[in-house]
């Protein structure tokens, strides 16, 4: 291989990890992230945008308040002033703020508008929550899967199991608490809806890179939508708390190209169906989901 191929192998590796990596959850991270979304990235711009503003208000009010209890200090012989009414003043404190407000209501309503707007959708997922596992549908398939955390977490968050957490690796990430069994997976590029419902109590269906946070209500059916950019891996987790295993029940969702979803999904369609040379697999798998579900529930 030649130095400029193996240059031309890494910046490739860079562009498609970076991303990715950059839209989880980093050690010491004290912002919000860009996301790998349009929807995401508006979220994060619209929350830096006044997050600024922020900083200058502060900047003005703490620095004319410090600067006052410096410069005009008793010691120095200040007196206090004797007016009670400026209408100037009046004015530019009801003025400033209503100018400050209407210049950050304005790119938020359009945001919100943008984002309440499932139209046009390609494909619909429906995900309902239960104590402590999520359900995925894929709307016009066959494709219904459960997705739980996985095993080897399971078994290493019980009390005494005498196992080690940072342990818990997939692909050389730690992923104790964070890993599933079955992931949701999701075509890139691709405008996806999600009716979002929850079998027993309230959930919340939250993955930080998508830019939104949906609850999962028994008997009603909320909606979403995502449209990824980026392949990759995004984690989340069930943002409403919901019982004793609240904190059990991640979410993963793993973004991949479009031709590579068609052939999954096909696949798995075909599996769901039944067409499989084994066909009692998944049969038997969707019964053994089916008493998990009913275990789960029971526990209550
Ligand atoms: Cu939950």
């Amino acid at each position: 291989m030649t130095p400029r191929r193996i240059l031309a192998c890494l910046a490739m590796l860079v562009v498609t990890t970076v991303p990715a990596l950059a839209a989880n959850p980093q050690r010491w991270q004290l912002n919000m992230t860009p996301g790998v979304t349009e929807y995401s990235r508006q979220v994060y711009d619209l929350h830096m945008l006044i997050l600024w503003i922020c900083v200058v208000i502060g900047v003005i009010v703490f620095g004319a308040m410090g600067y006052a209890i410096f410069k005009f200090r008793k010691s120095k012989g200040a007196v206090a002033a004797k007016w009670s009414h400026s209408t100037v003043a009046e004015v530019t404190w009801t003025v400033i703020p209503v100018l400050i407000l209407i210049g950050t209501a304005w790119p938020a309503t359009k945001t919100l508008i943008w984002i309440d707007d499932a139209r046009e959708s390609e494909m619909t997922i429906k995900v309902t929550g239960y104590q402590w596992l999520w359900r995925y549908e894929y709307i016009g398939t066959d494709v219904n899967f459960i997705s739980r955390m996985d095993r080897e977490s399971d078994r290493t968050r019980m009390l005494r199991s005498g196992m080690d957490p940072a342990a818990v690796q997939r692909d050389g990430e730690n992923v104790y608490l964070l890993d599933v069994d079955n992931p949701l997976v999701l075509p890139t590029n691709t405008k996806v809806r999600f009716v979002i419902t929850a079998n027993d109590v309230i959930h919340s269906f939250w993955v930080p890179a998508l830019g939104w946070k949906q609850d999962a209500i028994p008997g009603f059916i909320n909606e979403a939508w995502t449209e990824i950019h980026t392949p990759g891996t995004y984690r989340g987790q069930c943002a409403e708390l919901c019982g004793k295993d609240h904190a059990f029940m991640p979410i993963v969702i793993e973004a991949v190209p479009r031709e590579q979803f068609d052939i999954w999904l096909e696949e798995q369609n075909r599996l769901a169906a039944g067409d499989a040379g084994d066909s009692n697999a998944p049969l038997a798998q969707l019964a053994a989901d089916d008493a998990l579900l009913a275990n789960a529930t029971e526990s209550l």
